[in-house]
């Protein structure tokens, strides 16, 4: 079988950036067949930068919720947080002693992260993807569906699987192939263009929540950056506009069609009519996500569950396979 397997982390709101970069394609993976599909909620990726304790369990709830709303069928894939399953903790330590400092050192996630002070920053940001290996490769997977910016650690991953595979010659560990695909794979902040949208950007005004109303996301994309001009007829013409260039794009995302298709529809609008329409496409696209995360997060019971019911599955699948690695390691497990 084909596996998939993906994950975000619970470190705050879920942004516009991961529903179109991530959730919207873990949803059509799971849709199209021929998959098996595994999402994960890597709350132990989340305290790489500390998170309130109180905040955090419900911040992964919330998540679950706004996968679960935004169509990922717990009955069709497995669904679950990261801490519940230790076999990922396991295989990361073994990861951890694969890895070699070098590659760590070329991350640029790590290096936008720990910023200016990296000597302050945790080793587990350090380490980061080699957790993130031992999510991939604890079942086997063989596709990741992620945004651009994680390209980089799935490339990573595939460095740890050939160096285990060559270290202790054996052919246990899969390549896994990164899936970055979709007019969205990189929506960038609201406020600057070169930057990606991010829940953890200090600015709210930089993204648009899961969870915001209509009022706020209108209000949002009014403020966004742009320039002058008016909208291009192509795609081509947006070169050196990134503000605009996103604004189309997430349009054009949450529209279901290609830039061109976006552009022809758009072409000499200023962003006083554009703008307006873009935030009713996005209101009419978010707000019932919104309500179902709402009328999910109102029982945590029931979401702690369906937690608890994911994990089991990923247990079944993940325990084999990381006491085998064990084993060819030489050490015991389990
Ligand atoms: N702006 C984005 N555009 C497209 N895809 C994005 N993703 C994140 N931001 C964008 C994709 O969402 C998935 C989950 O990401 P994550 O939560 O594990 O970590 P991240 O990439 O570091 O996301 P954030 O929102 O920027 O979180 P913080 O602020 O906590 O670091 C990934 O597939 C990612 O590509």
């Amino acid at each position: 079988t084909q596996r998939v397997f993906s994950g975000i982390q619970p470190s705050g709101g879920l942004t516009l950036g991961n529903y179109l970069g991530a959730i919207q394609r873990f949803v059509g993976m799971q849709e199209t067949g021929g998959y098996e599909t595994i999402y994960c909620l890597v709350d132990m990726h989340a305290i790489t930068v500390w998170q309130d304790p109180a905040r955090l369990a419900d911040a992964t709830r919330e998540a679950a919720a706004g996968f679960i709303a935004s169509g990922v069928d717990p009955e069709r894939s497995i669904l679950f947080n990261q801490s519940r399953v230790p076999e990922h903790a396991q295989l990361a330590w073994i990861f951890n002693c694969v890895a070699r400092l070098g590659w760590m050192n070329r991350m640029t996630q790590f290096k936008d992260k720990a910023g200016k002070n990296a000597e302050a920053a945790s080793l587990g940001l350090y380490a980061y993807p080699a957790l993130m290996a031992a999510d991939i490769l604890a079942y086997h997977a063989t596709h990741v569906p992620v945004g651009e910016d994680q390209k980089q650690h799935v490339e990573l991953t595939r460095d740890i699987a050939a160096k285990f595979n060559h270290d202790y010659e054996t052919d246990f560990f899969p390549m896994t192939e990164p899936v970055i695909e979709g007019t969205a794979t990189r929506v960038m902040s609201l406020r600057d263009g070169s930057k990606k949208m991010s829940k953890s950007d200090p600015s709210d005004m930089s993204r648009i929540n899961l969870t915001d109303d209509a009022d706020t996301i209108a209000k949002k994309i009014k403020k966004a950056k742009t320039d002058p001009e008016p909208l291009p007829g192509t795609a081509k013409e947006l070169d050196g506009r990134p503000e605009a260039r996103n604004l189309v794009n997430i349009y054009a995302a949450l529209s279901g069609r290609s830039m061109d298709e976006a552009m022809t529809e758009l072409a000499g609008q200023q962003f006083g009519q554009f703008k307006p329409m873009l935030a009713e496409l996005a209101v009419e696209k978010l707000a019932p996500i919104w309500t179902e995360m709402k009328r999910l997060t109102d029982d945590p019971a029931e979401i702690d569950r369906i937690l608890a019911r994911g994990a089991e599955q990923a247990r079944e699948i993940a325990a084999p396979i990381v006491k085998r690695a064990y084993e060819i390691v030489g050490l015991s497990a389990g």
